[in-house]
């Protein structure tokens, strides 16, 4: 985003940025303050809880992941299981 941040979901050992339109939700849900954001990402609902700061499965609740906001330039693995090589 304009001020260089973007957002990452955490894999083993590595964070991955969101792709390009899921970041967009994201960061307008977060922007307007909202606590949630509701994912569709590869045919699966997610959920993004801001106040925790993870990433839920909908189905499946157990299925959780820690998000973040942070500056692009962070080392990460890929986008959005892309790898970076
Ligand atoms: N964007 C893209 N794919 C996702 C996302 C997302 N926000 N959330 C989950 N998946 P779960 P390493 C990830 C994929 O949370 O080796 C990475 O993108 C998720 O993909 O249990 O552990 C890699 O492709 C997983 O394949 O619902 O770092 C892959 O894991 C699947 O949905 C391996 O990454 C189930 O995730």
């Amino acid at each position: 985003f304009e001020d260089g941040y973007q957002w990452f979901y955490e894999g083993r050992s590595g964070w991955w940025q969101y792709d390009e339109r899921t970041s967009r939700e994201l960061e307008l849900a977060f922007k307007n303050g909202q606590r949630t954001c509701e994912l569709l990402i590869v045919g699966q609902l997610y959920i993004a809880d801001f106040d925790a700061m993870l990433q839920l499965r909908r189905n499946d609740m157990s299925r959780r992941r820690r998000i973040k906001r942070d500056l692009a330039s962070i080392p990460k693995k890929g986008i959005a299981g892309l790898r970076l090589e």
